[in-house]
């Protein structure tokens, strides 16, 4: 029986895809079609307290809000995961705060459900390691499969619940930043899961993809070994743009660009000409990160500010693991 960690509390970091993950093979497993890349970003994360209580429902607080039935549902499916693991048919209260500013406009579910992972795995007794727990994070949201590790880390597609896991392969504690460049942070239309299972359904395009990210994934994993951020920059650079390509040849066919999208390609192009090392990716929403070495990110963003005085930049480094946190400050 549980006696202890009635409660648990952690913080988990989001992380942005170099090599992305755009496809199921599994709806209900959240199985991929392909392996991924990422990197974990620092200046992003959610922190996450789940509390056992003796009443008959589970809560969902966000933010300070608490949430819908709807909300509710969704999460309670998932915590169903843990309590049929432990056989402790427990309700729970969870509280979340996202330290992802509203005007980044990044996804949230990263972080969420790999720091929710973290305190349920703590709450419930069930000592996963690392690499159980991404598959755990998995069954939220996919990409919170590379939320569990810190700088660049790997999702390997698997076949099975077990077997697609993330496994760590640079800390990314070298001169690396993440730009983002948020240009319109309203809700975004076309949700990534519905992107991603509209393309697999209707875009002839994505025949290519599982070989392309084969290809691409091989090659970026040498750049990173050698700590060469042109060569990571190249590829990611490309990928970003092939998994859109599919995306616009979806029937009906689905753009996440926006004018300003562009305009901010534009500008990498420009200051690449005068000689920085930046690259950009995009993932389902117009907003644009840029990869560059920290050592010229803010050179890099009084340009960008420059030339796009709306946008809001936020630089980041890679971030760390997910982690349990010893205390809860929030009141
Ligand atoms: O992060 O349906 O994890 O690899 O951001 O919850 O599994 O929100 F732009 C594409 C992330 C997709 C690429 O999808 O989907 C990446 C994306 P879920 P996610």
């Amino acid at each position: 029986m549980l006696t202890n960690n009635q409660n648990a509390q952690a913080r988990a970091h989001t992380n942005i895809a170099l090599i992305k993950y755009w496809g199921k093979a599994d709806e209900n497993l959240f199985l991929p079609y392909t392996s991924s890349l990422s990197l974990t970003l620092d200046a992003f994360y959610t922190d996450t307290r789940v509390k056992i209580w003796d009443k008959p429902y589970d809560l969902f607080v966000l933010n300070g809000d608490i949430q819908d039935a709807k909300e509710t549902e969704k999460l309670s499916g998932y915590i169903d995961l843990f309590r049929d693991l432990a056989n402790y048919p427990v309700h729970v209260c969870i509280e979340s705060y996202n330290h992802v500013p509203t005007a980044a406009g990044l996804a949230s579910s990263s972080s969420a459900y790999a720091a929710l992972a973290v305190a349920l795995n703590r709450v419930f007794n069930l000592n996963m390691d690392q690499k159980q727990l991404s598959t755990y994070a998995r069954r939220g949201s996919g990409s919170a499969t590379r939320s569990i590790y810190g700088g660049f880390c790997e999702w390997q597609k698997g076949h099975s619940h077990e077997s697609s896991y993330a496994k760590p392969l640079d800390p990314a504690d070298w001169d690396i930043a993440m730009i983002v460049v948020t240009i319109n942070d309203s809700k975004k239309a076309i949700s990534s899961r519905s992107g991603m299972a509209h393309t697999v359904k209707t875009s002839p395009f994505y025949a290519l993809w599982p070989e392309i990210c084969e290809e691409q994934l091989e090659e970026i994993k040498v750049a990173i070994q050698n700590h060469n951020l042109s060569a990571i920059g190249e590829i990611m650079e490309s990928n970003g743009m092939r998994m859109h390509a599919t995306a616009l040849a979806a029937y009906p066919p689905l753009c996440y660009f926006e004018a300003e999208s562009l305009q901010v390609i534009q500008a990498v192009h420009f200051l690449r000409k005068e000689g920085y090392t930046a690259y950009f990716t995009m993932d389902a929403g117009p907003n644009v990160k840029i990869l560059c070495p920290y050592s010229q990110s803010i050179k890099i963003q009084e340009q960008l500010s420059a030339r796009l005085p709306k946008a809001k930049i936020i630089i980041s480094k890679a971030g760390p693991d997910a982690y349990l946190l010893e205390s809860w400050d929030y009141v």
